[in-house]
């Protein structure tokens, strides 16, 4: 027997999967394609979490539910207690504990680990963060990845970008960048300057779609001005390209349809937001929004055209996520994330949840967070609970019926349901959540996707306060001449953030003189680690790269946040190595 349902995991491609005879394959409609990735051909690999414990010693359901309940009673004041939730799996109905912590009076988290200040950027210029579909993406010409590894991260774009020109900015010589027709291996943090100078030729170049600038973005003018503030020789030297490089991308993009994939490799910085902005101003400026095969994809917003039956405004302030001081509060409940490894500075979260008198994780896995917590709940998983998801990669929504009955764990309707009994807050029943978030489906032929959204996003227009696009009219970055490496932080294609099989090693090129398997200590002015050597000669001569959820990555991090946004920023810190 088959069921379908669909992949939790925080990814572009929120694949549909089939259940037949408890073996996980890929759906055969448009986006899955018939394959999943090794996460999910691999998923009951993986050990999860059993059992409750309190302090150390193994309890029951029951007694957990009791303790928790408990603990939340016995606070000075609710306010006290700081939800934070992660994005460790991606279901609608995952928000539910939102909706009792903010009626219990409880402080939720807010801001992002991830895509805040690109889509901070986006909000600004555009208004609105739309997605562009893969179905439009496949009616392109050019396609510029700029800053997203496809090949890790959104594997089954794959297939919508074959017999495209294919451009890549990247400091890493990805996969893509190998069978690229162009490649630009960009110092890092050099976007926004890239982005500028790209706009100030395609200005001289005569390459401005008038028509569509006229009507929608007006203020190009100013724009032009601002790209003249940038040095074009000192600054292209400083960003390792060449006029010739600049040059190239514009005669490959002129007068066809071009889409430009931007990831999250672009805004991992505090002026984040400002880079995409200038990659939507070039965007604009050759007129590429709302027309066939055309336009700007980053991570959509998966919620776009879908309410939240939940009530989940809180009373008091929320804590943003990159920086949340959990030594603040009497008790911090802890869902689908491990923020001790992917917060930013591990020593600072560290030193904070050591100041928390009552942790409480609530997930699949063990992991750092969930070793140093007073109290551990086990999550039941995707295929034992009922959820619904949508995507930022695609405008699919995809139920997640139980599949699999079982004796582990709880939901986090579950959860909730307890606690708002406890405490006295309404809440509905599962099925009529679920429902609610199905009704904002509309059934294609061979699947259901958001109903609402524009096929051609900003076809209309933007949706700003001045009706048309705003572009970026002033930015602070001062030309980076810190002594030290770049510090490259990017995704695994053996884990998933933290979850699953975890990369050990820092990467590095031969210009350094060590060896594969030397011992490295890794230090920024933050903290340091010690970690194996892989020499891998896609890197430039100043980047070292560690992947997204090795152990101890964050302890070279630092807590201040993006400008717009309240996004972590990654890859500020410069970093020093030697070997040991
Ligand atoms: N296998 C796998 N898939 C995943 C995830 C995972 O952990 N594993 N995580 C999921 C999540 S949460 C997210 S947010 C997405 C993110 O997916 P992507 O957007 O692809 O994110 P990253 O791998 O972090 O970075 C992408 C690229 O940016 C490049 N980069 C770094 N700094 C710069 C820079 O300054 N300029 C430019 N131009 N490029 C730069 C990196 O070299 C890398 O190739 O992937 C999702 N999919
Ligand atoms: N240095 C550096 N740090 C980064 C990044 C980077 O590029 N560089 N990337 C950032 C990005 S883009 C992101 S999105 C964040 C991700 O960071 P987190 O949101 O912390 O993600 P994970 O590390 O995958 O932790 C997810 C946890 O969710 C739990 N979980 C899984 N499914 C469920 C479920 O159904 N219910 C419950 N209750 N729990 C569940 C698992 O136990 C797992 O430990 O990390 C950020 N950290
Ligand atoms: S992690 Fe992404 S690619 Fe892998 S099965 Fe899930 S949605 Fe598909
Ligand atoms: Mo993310």
């Amino acid at each position: 027997m088959s069921q379908t349902t669909a992949c939790s995991l925080d990814c572009y491609d929120a694949c549909s999967v089939e259940v037949v005879d408890g073996k996980l394959k890929g759906s055969k409609d448009i986006y899955t394609q018939g394959f999943l990735c090794p996460h999910l051909n691999h998923y009951d690999n993986h050990k999860r979490i059993t059992s409750p414990r309190f302090e150390g010693k193994e309890i029951s359901m029951d007694e957990a539910m009791q303790i928790l309940e408990e603990k939340c009673g016995k606070l000075s004041t609710p306010s006290q207690l700081l939800h934070y939730r992660g994005q460790g799996n991606f279901g609608l109905m995952q928000e539910v504990t939102d909706h009792f912590f903010a009626n219990f009076g409880a402080t939720l988290s807010d801001g992002s680990l991830c895509d805040g200040a690109g889509e901070a950027g986006i909000i600004e210029g555009r208004g609105h963060n739309k997605l562009l579909s893969p179905e439009q993406i496949a009616k392109s010409e050019v396609v510029i990845v700029w800053g997203r590894n496809i090949h890790t991260t959104n594997s089954h774009l794959l297939p919508f970008l074959k017999d495209k020109t294919i451009i890549v900015i990247d400091p890493v010589k990805t996969k893509m960048a190998e069978e690229a027709d162009f490649f630009i291996q960009i110092k890092p943090k050099g976007d926004l300057y890239l982005a500028l100078m790209l706009s100030r030729f395609a200005i001289i170049n005569d390459m401005v779609d008038e028509a569509f600038v006229e009507e929608h973005a007006s203020e190009h003018d100013d724009f032009y001005e601002l790209t003249q503030t940038v040095r074009i020789k000192a600054i292209l030297d400083h960003i390792d390209v060449s006029l010739g490089d600049v040059g190239k991308i514009l005669e490959l993009v002129k007068d066809r349809r071009t889409v430009i994939l931007a990831g999250v490799g672009i805004q991992k910085y505090r002026h984040g937001s400002d880079v995409m902005r200038a990659i939507d101003g070039f965007a604009a400026l050759l007129g590429l929004f709302g027309k066939e095969g055309c336009g700007v994809n980053f991570l959509g917003s998966s919620k776009e055209g879908i309410e939240t039956p939940f009530s989940t405004k809180a009373k008091t302030k929320p804590v943003a996520k990159g920086n949340a001081d959990f030594g603040r509060f009497e008790m911090a409940f802890i869902q689908g994330s491990n923020p001790l490894n992917q917060m930013p500075d591990t020593n600072r979260v560290k030193a904070s949840l050591e100041k928390n008198p009552c942790v409480v994780y609530f997930g699949l896995y063990e992991n750092e967070t969930s070793e140093v917590a007073d109290l551990v709940i086990p999550a039941k998983s995707f295929l034992e609970k009922n959820d619904i998801r949508s995507s930022y990669g695609h405008a699919g929504l995809l139920d997640m019926p139980k599949i699999v009955d079982s004796e582990i764990g709880i939901s986090e309707y579950g959860l909730s349901a307890h606690l708002c009994n406890a405490f006295d807050i309404d809440l509905d029943s599962e099925l009529s959540y679920l429902e609610h978030f199905q009704s904002f489906g509309e059934s294609r032929e061979n699947d259901v996707v958001v109903a609402g959204r524009e096929e051609l996003p900003y076809s209309e227009g933007f949706e700003t306060d001045e009706d048309e696009f705003i572009y970026l009219d002033e930015y602070e970055l001062a030309v980076d001449d810190g002594e030290g490496l770049f510090l490259l932080t990017v995704k695994s294609a053996k884990s998933l953030n933290s979850q699953f099989k975890r990369e050990e090693k820092v990467y590095l090129n031969s210009s350094h003189g060590i060896d594969e398997g030397e011992r490295v200590r890794i230090s920024s002015e933050n903290g340091e680690l010690v970690l194996v050597a892989a020499v891998d000669e896609r890197l430039r001569d100043d980047c070292v790269l560690i992947y997204s959820g090795t152990k101890g990555v964050n302890l070279l991090t630092d807590s201040r946040l993006s400008y717009e946004g309240k996004n972590a920023a990654y890859q500020e810190n410069k970093i020093r190595i030697e070997k040991c």
